[in-house]
C-alpha cells in the first residue's frame, strides 16, 4: 500500500549550503550539523532497505543537496528539470550522468518550462503538478504530456496564490492506498477529490513534507500531533532531525531522488 523504491540519489551539502536561497527567516544553518543530519537522514533510508547512491558535494551550487528539484523518476522513465530558480539551473548538468546509469531513455522539460521535481506528487498511477513560483504552465504542461505518453495521468494545481508554499509538497504528500497527508494551508481542490485526506494543522505544515516509503513514513521532528495522527493511521514513523535543512526551505523529500 505504501509506495515501494529500491534506490534513492543523495548529495551531501557542500561548504557553501548557506548562501542558497531561502525564504524563511530562521537563522543562518549549520553546515556541520546539517552534514550530521543529512548522514542520519541515509542511514534511515537504507534502514528502509534502500540502496543510497551518493553523489559528491557539489561546491558551485548551495542548493545541490535539494536533489530532488533535478528530476522526476518513474518506473517507466525519467524525465530531467529545468529548475524555476535561475542560480539552480545548472544542477541539472551534474545529475544528469548519474540517471544514465539507470534509465535508457531519458527526457528533459524545454525552455520555456521550467519544473522543480518538489512541486511533482506521485500517487500510484496519477501524478498532481503544483503551478508554482518555480514550476511554470509550460513545465507542467511539458511534464503532462510526457506522464501521459508513460501512460500515467496527471491533473495541475494552482499555488501561485498561496504564500508559506514553495512547492506543492512543501505541504503535502501521498502516503499510499488514496491517502493524502495534506496541510490546512492548501484550499480544497477538485484533485482532492479521489483521495482520503488527513489534514495537518497549519501551525505544523512544514511536516506535510514527508515520505512515506517500503512500509514506513519518515518525519521531521518537532510535529508530534501530526507523527501521532500517522501512527493512529497505522504508519511506522522514523524521526529525523531536519532543522539546518528547514532554514534553507528544505524538507525530507527534497533531499533525495527515490525511484
Ligand atoms: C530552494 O529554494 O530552491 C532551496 N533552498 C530549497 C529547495 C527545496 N526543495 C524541495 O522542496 N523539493
Amino acid at each position: 500500500m505504501i509506495p515501494e523504491f529500491t534506490r534513492a540519489i543523495v548529495r551531501p551539502p557542500c561548504s557553501r549550503f548557506a548562501a542558497g536561497l531561502t525564504s524563511v527567516d530562521l537563522g543562518q544553518p549549520d553546515l556541520e550539523r546539517a552534514c550530521e543530519q543529512h548522514q542520519v537522514y541515509c542511514q534511515a533510508l537504507k534502514t528502509c532497505g534502500l540502496e543510497v547512491v551518493q553523489l559528491p558535494p557539489e561546491e558551485r551550487h548551495p542548493d545541490s543537496t535539494f536533489v530532488e528539484d533535478t528530476a522526476v523518476l518513474t518506473a517507466r522513465g525519467a524525465i530531467i528539470t529545468r529548475p524555476g530558480a535561475e542560480s539552480r539551473r545548472a544542477e541539472i548538468d551534474a545529475i544528469e550522468p548519474v540517471l544514465r546509469r539507470y534509465y535508457k531513455d531519458i527526457h528533459s522539460i524545454r525552455e520555456p518550462g521550467t519544473v522543480d521535481g518538489g512541486d511533482i506528487c506521485q500517487t500510484g498511477e496519477h501524478f498532481l503538478i503544483g503551478v508554482s513560483k518555480r514550476t511554470n504552465e509550460e513545465g507542467a504542461s511539458q511534464l503532462a504530456r510526457w506522464l501521459d505518453s508513460l501512460g500515467y495521468t496527471s491533473g495541475l494545481i494552482d499555488i501561485r496564490g498561496i504564500s508559506n508554499i514553495l512547492h506543492l509538497k512543501s505541504a503535502l504528500a501521498y502516503i499510499g492506498g488514496e491517502r493524502l497527508l495534506i496541510s490546512e494551508t492548501l484550499p480544497p481542490h477538485e484533485e482532492f477529490r479521489r483521495y482520503e485526506l488527513t489534514y495537518l494543522s497549519s501551525v505544523e505544515q512544514y511536516a506535510a513534507n514527508c515520505i512515506a516509503l517500503n512500509g514506513k513514513v519518515l518525519v521531521a521532528a518537532g510535529f508530534d500531533t501530526m507523527k501521532n495522527q500517522l501512527e493512529d493511521l497505522g504508519y511506522q514513523t522514523i524521526t529525523l532531525e531536519m532543522s539546518e535543512f528547514q532554514k534553507m526551505d528544505g524538507g525530507l523529500s527534497c533531499l533525495s531522488l527515490r525511484f
